[in-house]
């Protein structure tokens, strides 16, 4: 399996995270990426491959360019008005019901407004080398996505930060550009398939729904703690389903706290018979590990033995598989849980039909 893999992630390395009324360390660091690289070359089933530049184009499919410019600037354009500073978070957010009943406000033209107009949460500072580690992240998704083009049945794409909280035009949840939405759209665009998203990462990919809601293209199915008590709580609920267009191309599984793997399983059993009736001729995986039971900011409970069985299910419902990598923050234990996900999908590879 080919490993798609930039070291330019490393330019996004946030000192701070205000989470829980609380400044800590950040829990999605370089040192995450770093353990899943060091992991998969220790096997030598997995073959790393450098990413191509596919510049601007495919974003702008995908995300505002208004959200693309500023993310691009804002770093430096934060520092000239108040720095010195490391990280750059906001501390007004435009709440869309601020000005209920007062129609929308003119879009804010100073970086301080900016910022809580385009982030949506505290955890996702801006450094230095954002963007640039976040541009990497996208060329790491669709490189991945031209090896599956190409015809490899199964490619991993090693994306850090990762994306599916990102919206068409608001970035939150340690994601700037949506890595597996712009990856999706742009499969479905080139072979005019439909493409089916399937998140599994243990937070709701709110922006991959968001971005594909109106859409019957890339129809989009996620397991995840219940919205009610996991973040990112605005949406991932059962009754969202998708409207105009996309009706009936969303799919919602949200799932208690403690599920452990012969649960998870089937549920994930139900969410790839979905995507097989769909009609898709591929998938994009969204793979988050913080499923797993240690991780430090979930609730689900999941086993290493179980991750794999998830790759290997996955894998064998027998369509062409872009994976790529979300969450998973129980860094000891994540390079050795990726490795074993990908290993089962290596499996349920080798025993679908006509692979
Ligand atoms: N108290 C991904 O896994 N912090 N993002 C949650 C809840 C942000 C997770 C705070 C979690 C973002 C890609
Ligand atoms: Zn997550």
């Amino acid at each position: 399996m080919k490993v798609v893999y930039s070291f330019r992630h490393r330019a996004h390395h946030p000192e701070q995270e205000f989470e829980e009324s609380r400044l800590h360390e950040p829990h999605e660091h370089p040192g995450r990426a770093e353990a899943i690289r060091a992991s998969l070359a220790t096997d030598s089933r997995f073959e790393f491959v450098a990413p191509d530049d596919h510049g601007r184009a495919p974003i702008e499919a995908v995300h505002d360019r208004g959200l693309i410019d500023f993310l691009e600037t804002a770093w430096s354009r934060y520092q000239e008005t108040f720095g010195p500073t490391h990280d750059v978070v906001p501390d007004v957010f435009a709440h869309g019901r601020l000005r209920d009943g007062m129609g929308e406000a003119p879009a804010p033209t100073t970086i301080g407004a900016e910022l809580g107009y385009w982030c949506f949460e505290t955890t996702t500072p801006l450094t230095h080398g954002t963007y640039d580690a976040a541009r990497s992240s996208v060329d790491v998704a669709l490189t991945a996505g031209s090896m599956v083009l190409g015809g490899d049945r199964v490619a991993y794409g090693l994306c850090r930060p990762p994306g599916h909280h990102a919206t068409r035009s608001v970035y939150g949840g340690y994601c700037f550009f949506n890595n597996a939405a712009i990856t999706a759209a742009h499969l479905s665009a080139v072979t005019g398939s439909k493409v089916a998203v399937l998140d599994v990462d243990y937070h709701h990919g709110n922006g991959t729904q968001q971005i594909f809601y109106e859409r019957e293209d890339v129809p989009f199915v996620s397991l995840h703690g219940d919205p009610k008590r996991a973040y990112p709580y605005v949406a991932g609920h059962v009754d969202e389903t998708g409207v105009g267009a996309g009706a009936g191309a969303t799919l919602n599984l949200p799932l208690p706290a403690g599920t452990e793997d012969d649960r998870y399983l089937a549920v994930l059993g139900d969410a790839l018979e979905w995507v097989t009736s769909s009609g898709a001729a591929m998938v994009v995986v969204s793979l988050g590990l913080d499923t797993y039971h240690l991780d430090p900011i979930s609730d689900l409970g999941l086993t290493a033995d179980g991750l794999e069985r998830c790759g290997e299910l996955v894998a064998s419902a027998g369509l062409p598989l872009v994976i790529l990598q979300e969450g998973g923050y129980a860094t000891d234990d994540l390079g050795e849980n990726t490795r074993r996900w990908l290993s089962g999908a290596l499996s349920g590879v080798g025993g679908a039909p006509g692979s």
